[in-house]
């Protein structure tokens, strides 16, 4: 008999970055992070285990995927066969509704859907907590996607391969807030996060400066959420960001995701700042800008981040829910 379940999840952005893993086995991220989960955009996974299968399979948009990809569905598959008693192979089918080049990273969302669908595919019932553990075992940043709202991930201990789920700190109507995406570039980027973050901490002087300062930023971001207050937590995540990325651009060789047209956003951002709206600036591991605002300003960010030289469009977002199951079945999504 095949058992089969869907889940929706949808990316996140974070305020307080993630970049580098405890040592140890288990993909525990070095430091704490904080983001907000988006709504409108999601990644739609169906896991079906099913005895006829001869092994996993993986179609992502449409397309039958293998190599690393499958490996990665397979890794996260066999912790669910392993919790469930399960031995028989699963069909996983993907699919996102935002391009994979829009800024907005896939494999948050994508980590999250697929450990929600397989969890609940094998019977194991409601659990979101756990449902986070196994999605940062895949992706650090899927954990956060499990939950709606405002979400934190706390870092792991070196060494010690624990339950560490992502905890839910604000639901999505906590603080009123606009993310406008502006795209600066088509296609992948030339160096993955969990490379780049390899990178940096094997070679890069400023790692460790990054991971004790990363610590106080996130405190400083918790606590100027929980507050309501927009400003103080707009100029620590656009510290967060900076401060990640200087210790990127110190590893040997140095890890540039910049463009000109990312500098030219940044500097929008500023000037716009400077002009007396307020406007933060966060960056991920790529070329794209991201602007944190009020609702009532997004129009004019978006406007002036549309004009900045070597943008190639602004996407808009809000903070969503979090991922949940489809079809009748379902539990509604966290809050
Ligand atoms: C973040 N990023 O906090 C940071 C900021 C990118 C820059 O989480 O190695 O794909 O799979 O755990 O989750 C991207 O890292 O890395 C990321 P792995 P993941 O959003």
């Amino acid at each position: 008999m095949s058992r089969a379940a869907t889940a929706r999840a949808h990316p996140n952005i974070a305020l307080a970055k993630y970049w580098g893993k405890a040592p140890g086995a288990g993909n525990a991220p070095a430091v704490p992070s904080l983001s907000v989960t988006l709504a409108g955009l999601s990644t739609t996974t169906s896991v079906r285990f099913d005895p006829a299968l001869g092994a996993d399979a993986l179609v992502l948009n449409g397309r039958e995927a293998g190599g690393r990809e499958l490996a990665r569905a397979s890794e996260l598959l066999d912790r669910v066969r392993a919790r469930a008693g399960l031995a028989c192979p699963a069909l996983v089918e993907s699919q996102n509704d935002f391009p994979t080049a829009s800024g907005l990273a896939s494999s948050a969302s994508g980590f999250a859907a697929l450990a929600l669908a397989a969890w609940h595919a094998a019977g194991l019932g409601e659990a979101p907590a756990e449902v986070s553990d196994l999605a940062r075992r895949s992706s650090a940043s899927a954990a956060r996607s499990v939950y709606g709202g405002f979400v934190e991930l706390p870092a792991g201990v070196a060494g010690r391969d624990e339950p560490l789920p992502a905890r839910p700190l604000a639901p999505a109507g906590h603080l009123p807030l606009a993310v406008l995406v502006a795209v600066t570039a088509e296609g992948p980027k030339a160096t993955g996060s969990t490379s780049g973050m390899n990178e940096t901490e094997r070679t890069s002087p400023y790692y460790e400066a990054w991971v004790r300062h990363a610590g106080a930023l996130f405190r400083e971001i918790r606590e100027a959420l929980l507050a309501g207050d927009l400003p103080r937590l707009g100029e620590a995540a656009e510290a967060s960001a900076l401060a990640m990325h200087a210790s990127a651009l110190a590893a040997r060789p140095g890890l540039l995701y910049w463009t000109g047209a990312t500098v030219e956003a940044l500097a929008r951002v500023r000037a716009l700042r400077a002009a007396g709206v307020g406007v933060w600036a966060t960056i991920d591991a790529g070329p794209h800008v991201k602007a944190l605002c009020a609702p009532g300003d997004a129009e004019r960010v978006a406007s002036g981040l549309a004009g900045a030289p070597g943008v190639l469009r602004v996407l808009r977002a809000s903070p969503g829910p979090g991922a949940g199951l489809v079809g009748a079945a379902g539990p509604a999504p966290a809050p």
